[in-house]
């Protein structure tokens, strides 16, 4: 036994994991189902580090030291299942199972109360930045016990992205946690990605600017405080001619949006916590409207907005109202993220360090971004900040932003472009700065029908109207 740990799947991710792990001077046990990868990485890679290459389950666990340390990179889902149930018997009490795949949180959970009853720990690690981050440095979100991280979070923090010499990787919460945050960490890329096309559109269809130009914009942008990978390659892409034709490569890509889920996760997961992550959930809705072909050929020629061409000057000014609309629409996003990693630390009895998850997705993952060190920063100052607004800087940068802001959303619903993410974000801006809210007229109507009862405002307890029916008079109980 002389492996620090031990992969199995050795898949595009599995592989890079492996790599990366033996590059820091790990020695690495690995195995596939299908013997023919093993080999492979072996023949090609094997030189990088110390490999120990087993073709059976027994020789894999062998080759492990005590608490041996196995790491899972399989297809989430029944495949992950599978491969627990291969190995788990072969372990004994103490040692750790790493889920590295993308495995949905409430799976995570079922698995590490099952095994946990077996005496093993299992460790649901989320594992953002891709293939490319899997070998140079990904961001690490272990879940599991304390003392599993105690061994883990050194070989984690090692092999993750830096940033400013600190480690992408933390110990996020017990059991499910860090599959969770991984989901989110998905769900706000979605939102920033939505934000960021819907800020192009109107630039592009309101302000007149061509794709090569939008390019410049965001490339100017990069440089402030929206700097971030995303804007970073928005701008790539919209500076790539496309080949063939010699059109913006834009315009000869169908414009329908694919997801592979995780996004999806979290909206439905936000239902169940009656978390309001409109944003998210508007950013999701709009990649699945993209695809509605049918509906949008059947629709096409309804009348929209007006048309009135900008002039350059307005068109530059438009442009830093959108910078405006884009920075304070990507706060409420994140905002609403980290709301709902609360809500879910409460539901599931995590204690979540809310800082370190801004720490840890300043590198290695998709939406990292220089923003994050101000959340980082806000959270660091008060553990207990009830929402990214409630913190004095961000207020303020909201307060600078509400001409532009509004402007933006207004300007959108005039020409008829949609804007849907951000006119969440400023409709959910609205909807928790109002002294009052239209909530009381929905348990007016509640009680009426169903005899919900309401609160009232000027004394305790729950009351309910004895609603006039026909022939009989009102009377308040
Ligand atoms: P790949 O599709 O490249 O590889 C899949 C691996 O799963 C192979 O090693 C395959 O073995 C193994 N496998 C399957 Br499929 N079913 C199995 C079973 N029943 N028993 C044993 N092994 C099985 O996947 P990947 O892209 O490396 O992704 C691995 C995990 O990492 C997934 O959960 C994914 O969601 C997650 N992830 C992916 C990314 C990414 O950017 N790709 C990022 C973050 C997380 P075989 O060789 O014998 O078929």
């Amino acid at each position: 036994a002389s492996a620090s740990i031990g992969v199995t799947g050795l898949g595009v991710m599995g592989r890079n994991l492996a790599r990366n792990f033996a590059r820091n001077g790990y020695p690495v046990a690995v195995h596939n189902r299908t013997p023919g990868r093993t080999r492979a990485l072996m023949a090609e890679f094997g030189h990088e580090g110390t490999f120990v290459a087993a073709e059976s389950a027994q020789e894999f666990v062998a080759a492990l030291e005590r608490p041996r340390r196995l790491m899972i990179m399989v297809q989430a889902g029944a495949a992950t299942d599978a491969v627990i149930e291969e190995f788990a018997p072969l372990l004994e009490p103490g040692d750790m199972i790493i889920d590295g795949g993308n495995a949905h949180f409430a799976d995570t959970r079922r698995r590490e109360a099952a095994l946990r009853g077996r005496g093993l720990h299992f460790v649901g690690a989320g594992v953002s930045g891709g293939e490319e981050g899997a070998l140079n440095g990904p961001a690490v979100m272990p879940g599991g016990s304390a003392e599993s991280y105690a061994v883990l979070g050194p070989m984690f923090e090692r092999i993750s992205a830096k940033v400013d010499g600190e480690p992408c990787a933390a110990h996020i919460g017990a059991d499910g946690a860090g599959h969770f945050v991984k989901m989110v960490h998905n769900g706000i890329e979605y939102a920033d990605m939505q934000l960021i096309a819907e800020a192009y559109d109107l630039l592009r269809q309101v302000g007149g600017y061509a794709p090569a130009e939008i390019a410049e914009v965001f490339r100017a942008w990069n440089a402030g405080r929206l700097g971030s990978y995303l804007i970073e390659i928005t701008a790539e892409v919209l500076a790539h001619t496309d080949a063939a034709t010699g059109r913006p490569f834009v315009d000869v890509v169908a414009d329908a949006a694919g997801q592979k889920g995780t996004g999806r996760w979290t909206v439905q997961t936000a239902l169940d916590l009656a978390s309001p992550v409109t944003t998210i959930a508007q950013a999701t809705f709009a990649r699945a409207a993209s695809g509605r072909t049918a509906l949008r050929a059947a629709y096409a020629d309804l009348p929209g907005g007006t048309t009135a061409p900008l002039s350059r000057t307005e068109a530059a000014r438009f442009a830093s109202q959108v910078e405006h609309a884009l920075y304070a629409s990507k706060v409420i996003a994140y905002d609403q993220g980290w709301t709902m990693i609360q809500d879910a630390a409460a539901e599931y009895g995590w204690t979540i360090d809310l800082a370190a998850v801004a720490r840890i997705w300043r590198g290695g993952c998709i939406i990292r971004a220089s923003f994050l060190d101000r959340i980082r920063a806000a959270y660091t100052a008060d553990p207990e900040l009830v929402g990214l607004l409630a913190e004095k800087e961000f207020a303020a940068e909201i307060a600078d932003a509400q001409v532009p802001w509004r402007e933006t959303v207004a300007s959108a619903a005039r020409r008829g472009i949609p804007a849907p993410a951000f006119s969440a974000a400023l409709a959910h801006y609205d909807t928790l700065r109002a002294h009052r809210l239209p909530a009381a007229l929905l348990q007016g109507q509640r009680d009426y029908f169903g005899a919900h009862t309401y609160q009232r405002v000027d004394r305790p307890g729950a009351h309910h109207t004895q609603w006039a029916q026909p022939g009989r008079p009102e009377t308040t109980a």
